[in-house]
């Protein structure tokens, strides 16, 4: 199967999961869109977010994506279950994902969940987790700080160690043995996060899990690709190419990249 594989974010930190992806699946193509015009999603109202995925899906959709991958925590908390209803194609987000990893590792369900703002407030993986075992208690912490932090480039200083204390201190309580990074950003600040909740606390990044199922998903519907070359990618950004063409080369380790500035407000909105 040719087609590309379809991976949106509200910015660039949907990289985290499309670059594991693209570690496990080489050979696949893949098409990222990341809003990054209007990048924060987490602090937005869930219709707003909600209605911004679907301008996303949709522009994918346009360029026959043969699966969808939400890479955004925000954005799958609120538009998941919408999209997956509406469309043909496989669509999978982060946070189911993210949950199976955490109850595979977990010994005594106690589980942390960090997030945006969005993410926490819908309780979407305190859902996933008890829909798959009952008895899990689930303590979720909403980290506005993070994003921010992460954008300044300062994710690796004194400042970062500070406020990654001082944020996740509520939780350094509550017996928990895994914590769930439940958003793009998070993975930048793993190391530090590991050293503020200790040894005994295991630290899941939904991304990995994320591109296992993508893997498990394509198999058993056959859409796995049979081209054995090394796919160019393409990136769409709404925002500056040149901006996300520097910060994407860098983290994905590469010099040159396919990007191209998007706009994907429908037509009838933009004349509103
Ligand atoms: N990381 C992210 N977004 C940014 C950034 C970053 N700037 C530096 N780093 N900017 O996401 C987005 C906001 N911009 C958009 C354009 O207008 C101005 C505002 C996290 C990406 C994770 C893959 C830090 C940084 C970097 C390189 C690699 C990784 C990283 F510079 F976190
Ligand atoms: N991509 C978002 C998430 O995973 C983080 C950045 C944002 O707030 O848009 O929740």
């Amino acid at each position: 199967m040719e087609q590309p594989i379809g991976v949106i974010d509200s910015g660039i930190g949907g990289l985290t999961v499309a670059k594991e992806i693209m570690r496990q699946l080489p050979h696949e193509k893949i098409l990222y869109l990341g809003d990054t015009a209007r990048c924060p999603y987490g602090p937005r109202t869930g219709e707003e977010v909600k209605k911004f995925t679907w301008q996303l899906t949709n522009f994918l959709l346009s360029k026959n994506i043969k699966m969808l991958v939400i890479a955004c925590n925000t954005a799958t908390a609120v538009a998941l279950e919408e999209i997956r209803q509406e469309l043909s194609i496989p669509v999978l987000g982060v946070i189911y994902p993210g949950a199976i990893s955490a109850l595979k590792v977990t010994e005594n369900y106690k589980i942390g969940v960090i997030g945006t703002e969005g993410t926490i407030k819908s309780k979407a993986y305190e859902i996933a987790l008890r829909s798959i075992n009952g008895s899990v208690s689930v303590s979720g912490l909403a980290c506005p700080k993070f994003v921010p932090l992460v954008e300044s480039g300062e994710y690796d200083g004194p400042v970062a160690r500070r406020v990654v204390a001082e944020t996740l201190a509520t939780l350094t309580n509550k017996e928990l043995d895994t914590l769930i990074l439940g958003c793009t950003h998070y993975p930048l600040l793993e190391s530090i996060i590991k050293k503020t909740m200790g040894n005994a606390v295991k630290v899941i990044s939904s991304g990995e899990e994320t591109a296992r199922e993508v893997s498990s998903i394509l198999y058993y519907k056959g859409l796995l690709t049979n081209n054995s070359t090394i796919p160019e990618h393409e990136y769409y950004t709404t925002g500056s190419s040149r901006i996300f063409s520097r910060i994407a080369s860098q983290w994905l380790g590469k010099k040159m990249l396919n990007v191209q500035t998007v706009r994907i407000e429908s037509k009838t909105e933009s004349l509103l």
